[in-house]
């Protein structure tokens, strides 16, 4: 029987995200040891059937039908924010105010201006031992943060060059649903937000370095789809008649843009980075490509139990090592399966969970901050701000 104290959390929102972050409660105490232990207190949600439905199938103990309600509750701790991105500010700032933590879904918010107002409140309440983190569940999975490791231990060298794609392809199928993320309003922007956020946070992440700088292109390529009511999750393939009242798609499609990178030892560094969701045959291709002067490494989340690994002190014809990252020295592994089982998609989001618990439990600001997600949503807006100029250069 555990002592540990409990980190009692409402939950805001209950698709895909919310199924992914209840998943993670649940699962985190059962495999890592944290100084508190989670309980999934509250869910909320504006439907009440639904709500109902997805705490019982989540595990949840309580509903709600507003998220003021979770707010005002003195039995919840935390919030933790899983709805469209047009929500998190009002959300997490009204959160931090009430003295509860937050863990908010990426990118932090739809605008520079909301970015900085939640890091602001998030600043204020670390003062007083409030601490809130953004989602960028990818930092979790172990074969980027053992890459991050090989880049901290000097083993790259120098970083000269950042490769970063992040390609899928649900959006391809031009009869498609309408989602609230193909809806300016609600998701702040498309691919660049939604993925190429994660491919953002994830290389300056693991190389230590800032973009300091972009070009830009941005494409929509089907700009109406058939509206589909209340549909939930990415929305999959279309099988609604031609003649269905449709809906203006108001974000990129796709997102093309060169970069700059600032700090640390590496003022040289440059970057290329892609995000698409029509890359007909990429399913959730998140990949990253780091070369520096001692060596190179390269990930891609289809095969995301490995990290590829060149290093220049071997034979040149060495080439590239494919490191199964499962064993119990790599990051994470070693509370999971025995020896070379591997992980899935959906351990990063009880990672994230571990790190989060831990920090709050060690009154430690957990990473990444709001102020370090506030960089990622100043990189997004350079590169809109750049793709609306003709590719102008536009500093972040
Ligand atoms: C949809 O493109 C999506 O679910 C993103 O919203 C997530 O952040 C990513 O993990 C997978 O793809």
């Amino acid at each position: 029987m555990t002592t540990a104290k409990t980190l009692r959390v409402g939950m805001v929102g209950y698709a895909f995200m919310g199924a992914a972050h209840s998943h993670a409660w649940r699962t985190a105490p059962r495999f890592f040891d944290l100084p508190l232990q989670p309980q999934l207190t509250a869910v909320a949600g504006r439907n009440a059937d639904g709500v109902r439905a997805a705490a019982d199938k989540l595990g949840w103990d309580s509903v709600e039908t507003d998220w003021r309600r979770l707010i005002e509750r003195d039995d919840i701790d935390l919030i933790d924010i899983c709805t469209p991105g047009n929500t998190h500010a009002e959300i997490a700032i009204a959160a931090l105010e009430a003295g509860k933590h937050v863990l908010c879904e990426k990118p932090l918010a739809n605008s520079v201006e909301e970015a900085e107002r939640m890091t602001l409140a998030a600043e204020t309440a670390a003062k007083n031992g409030v601490f809130s983190m953004c989602g960028f569940s990818y930092r979790r999975t172990p074969a980027l943060a053992l890459a991050k490791r090989f880049v901290e231990q000097g083993r790259l060298g120098e970083i000269r060059h950042i490769r970063a794609q992040y390609l899928q392809d649900w959006l391809s199928d031009a009869n498609a649903p309408m989602t609230w993320r193909l809806d300016k309003s609600k998701s702040g922007s498309g691919s660049l937000g939604d993925i190429g956020a994660h491919s953002i946070d994830a290389a300056q992440w693991v190389t230590g370095l800032n973009i300091s700088g972009v070009s830009a292109m941005l494409e929509t390529f089907v700009r109406e789809r058939p509206l589909a009511g209340d549909l939930v999750g990415l929305g999959g393939h279309g099988d609604l008649s031609s003649d269905a009242p449709r809906g203006a798609v108001t974000v990129d499609d796709a997102a093309i843009f060169s970069a700059k990178f600032d700090g640390g030892t590496s003022a040289g560094a440059i970057g290329v980075f892609e995000a698409t969701r029509y890359a007909l045959g990429r399913k959730n291709a998140m990949r990253l490509e780091v070369n520096g002067t001692k060596g190179s490494l390269a990930f891609d989340f289809e095969e995301m139990n490995v990290l590829s690994f060149y290093d220049a002190a071997e034979s040149p014809d060495a080439g590239f090592r494919r490191i199964f990252v499962t064993e119990p020295e790599h990051p994470y592994v070693g509370n999971w399966w025995p020896t070379g089982h591997g992980l899935g998609y959906e351990h990063g989001f009880t990672h994230q969970v571990v790190d989060l618990v831990t920090s709050i439990g060690e009154g430690r600001q957990p990473e990444p901050s709001f102020a370090d997600a506030l960089q990622v949503q100043r990189v997004l807006a350079a590169v809109e701000s750049s793709a609306a100029n003709s590719s102008q250069w536009q500093k972040v």
